[in-house]
């Protein structure tokens, strides 16, 4: 899956405009998602998953620093994720439909905070991003 050289400048310049908040917007989209598709919840069946959890603060932490690391990385993503990607396939087991839902869930987030910054251009090089981070992630699944 190839982004564009305007993919990855709509993604790198929209990425540095989110500054601090990056984290704030890893807990809101995974709190989305497991609101709006509660069978993403099995997979975290050991974390307290009520409004405010800080295990969920802390991993929409984890999340979002995975996505700055691969902001970072498009050139070299499967290299730069391989470890969560093995972490995700083999231990954990993740059906790959669950990305797909974490990334929408993601893009709500980010265009619900980010309106102006937002355009259609923006949208589809963030989903081909976020689609793309996916594949690396769920590559080792079968
Ligand atoms: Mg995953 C752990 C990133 C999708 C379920 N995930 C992690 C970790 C990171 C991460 C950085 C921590 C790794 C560590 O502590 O070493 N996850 C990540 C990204 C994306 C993603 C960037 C997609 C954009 N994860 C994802 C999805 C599910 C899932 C869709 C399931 C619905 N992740 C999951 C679970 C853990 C992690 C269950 C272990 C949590 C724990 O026990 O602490």
């Amino acid at each position: 899956m190839a982004l564009s050289a305007a993919d990855k400048t709509n993604v790198k310049e929209f990425w540095a405009k989110l500054g601090e908040n990056t984290s704030v917007y890893g807990t809101e989209a995974l709190l989305r998602t497991f609101l709006s598709f509660p069978a993403t919840k099995t997979y975290f069946s050991r974390f307290d998953l009520s409004i405010g959890s800080p295990q969920i603060r802390t991993h929409g932490r984890k999340v979002a620093e995975a996505l700055t690391l691969a902001v970072s990385r498009m050139d070299d993503l499967p290299e730069a994720l391989l470890s969560l990607s093995d972490l995700h396939a083999h231990k954990l087991k993740v059906d790959p439909i669950n990305f797909k839902y974490l990334s929408h869930c993601l893009l709500v987030t980010l265009a619900r905070h980010h309106p102006g910054n937002f355009n259609p251009e923006v949208h589809a090089s963030l989903d081909k991003f976020l689609s793309y981070v996916s594949s690396v992630l769920t590559s080792k699944y079968r």
